[in-house]
């Protein structure tokens, strides 16, 4: 396999912040994905000849405005746990429910999560790498002018914008367990964007992303959605997945690409209902990178925090092309070397997601009596 000029963009702040007691969305998960990484021999992953680490800048309000409203951007920077409540005319604007509560430290926190996106967009845009990373990135539910889903900012939609300015043509592929429905809502109606998001749907957040949402006027075509059913293994996602790309790389052509990793699609995510093991979930990083198109690897959900690490940690060595050295060629898992975390992967202490005894929901015989239990989701239409 050869080689790719790597950015690894990393913030050591982003652990620190928190949405708050019982929220399920933990940023400290990308420290211990950190940790993971670093504890490898350096020479492998963090100090590979390919590998540069990078701190991004930390974005400003006004990159911001490309995509959001200056009106919210300016809110999210002014807004605390305090004046939550006034800022928000009693939480019927800006921040909706107790999905995206108005933490300490909330504005920070987006700063990095989209400044590493958009520095990861700078690389790409400079041909300075081939595959940049941002596992703070990926918050796909972020709206215009408003949070959505543990979403603030769009940093997605900020790097795709930036990625349009010199190129003509961007995929945009989302495997996290829930439909990318801000991206996908934001070049809704181009055709110089493919969106094409892989999720749970029915009775499931955000509860869009039906097949028959195909992108409107110009754009007509070019919004491709796969919704899927409890239980997908590994299996059965790449048979899926693999065509689906096959096809979407030989008729749209993309001059780059971004891959958003939510990790909530893993077996035994805290939230998510499928059931891919870590080799599974990487497949797609694997898959694409073969393509040698300009590619950025952006995180997104997962709240099985131990195996968002193990995810993104193998993900990383994907990129590089040595996860081998991580998980012998066949084999489940490999041996974890020890870090600062090494006790939340026991008992195993090994990196490794392996599937559990779910039923995969994807492949039930037709019933004709229950109009639910069709196979039509796994044959999506593409332009
Ligand atoms: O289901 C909902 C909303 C709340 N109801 C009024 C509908 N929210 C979900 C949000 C899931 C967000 C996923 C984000 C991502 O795609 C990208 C980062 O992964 C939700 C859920 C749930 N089980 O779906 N919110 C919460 N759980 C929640 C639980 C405790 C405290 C706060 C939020
Ligand atoms: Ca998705
Ligand atoms: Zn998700």
């Amino acid at each position: 396999m050869s080689k790719r000029r790597v950015s690894y963009f990393y913030d050591p702040d982003v652990g620190s912040y928190t949405y708050g007691l019982g929220h399920p969305m933990k940023p400290h998960r990308i420290l211990m994905a950190h940790e993971l990484i670093s504890s490898y021999p350096p020479h492998l992953l963090l100090s590979h000849p390919s590998l540069t680490h990078l701190r991004p800048p930390r974005a400003s309000a006004e990159r911001m405005t490309a995509f959001h409203t200056d009106e919210y951007v300016h809110f999210l920077s002014r807004v605390t746990p305090e004046t939550m409540d006034e800022l928000t005319g009693r939480g019927t604007q800006f921040l909706v429910g107790d999905d995206n509560p108005a933490f300490e430290g909330v504005w920070e926190f987006c700063t990095i999560s989209a400044g590493g996106s958009i520095a990861a967009a700078k690389r790409i845009n400079e041909g300075s790498s081939d595959i940049a990373i941002n596992w703070a990135g990926g918050l796909h539910h972020a709206k215009k002018r408003e949070a959505s889903g543990f979403c603030y900012i769009n940093d997605i939609v900020l790097a795709i914008l930036d990625l349009l300015r010199v190129f003509p043509r961007v995929l945009y592929v989302d495997i996290d367990c829930h439909h990318g429905d801000g991206v996908e809502e934001a070049f809704y109606t181009t055709d110089r964007v493919m969106t094409c998001s892989f999720h749970k749907y029915g009775e499931y957040f955000p509860g869009t992303g039906t097949q028959e949402d195909r992108g409107r006027g110009k754009g007509r075509g070019y919004a491709l959605n796969v919704p899927l059913k409890d239980g997908m293994s590994d299996e059965t996602f790449k048979s899926v997945f693999d065509p689906v790309l096959e096809r979407i790389l030989a008729v749209f052509r993309p001059a780059a690409i971004i891959l958003q990793c939510g990790a909530d699609s893993l077996s035994g995510d805290k939230l998510g209902c499928f059931n891919l093991t870590m080799q599974g979930h990487a497949h797609c990083t694997s898959f694409l990178r073969k393509f040698d198109i300009p590619l950025i690897l952006l995180g997104g959900g997962g709240y099985t925090v131990k195996n968002v690490a193990r995810a993104w940690c193998y993900e990383t060595a994907c990129a590089l092309g040595v996860q081998h050295e991580l998980v012998p060629m066949g084999e489940e898992g490999g041996m974890m070397p020890w870090n600062e975390y090494f006790e939340w992967f026991g008992p195993r202490y090994r990196l490794e997601v392996v599937k559990n005894n779910m039923e995969d929901v994807n492949l039930r015989i037709a019933d004709p009596h229950d109009s639910e239990d069709t196979p039509d989701n796994l044959s999506p239409r593409i332009p």
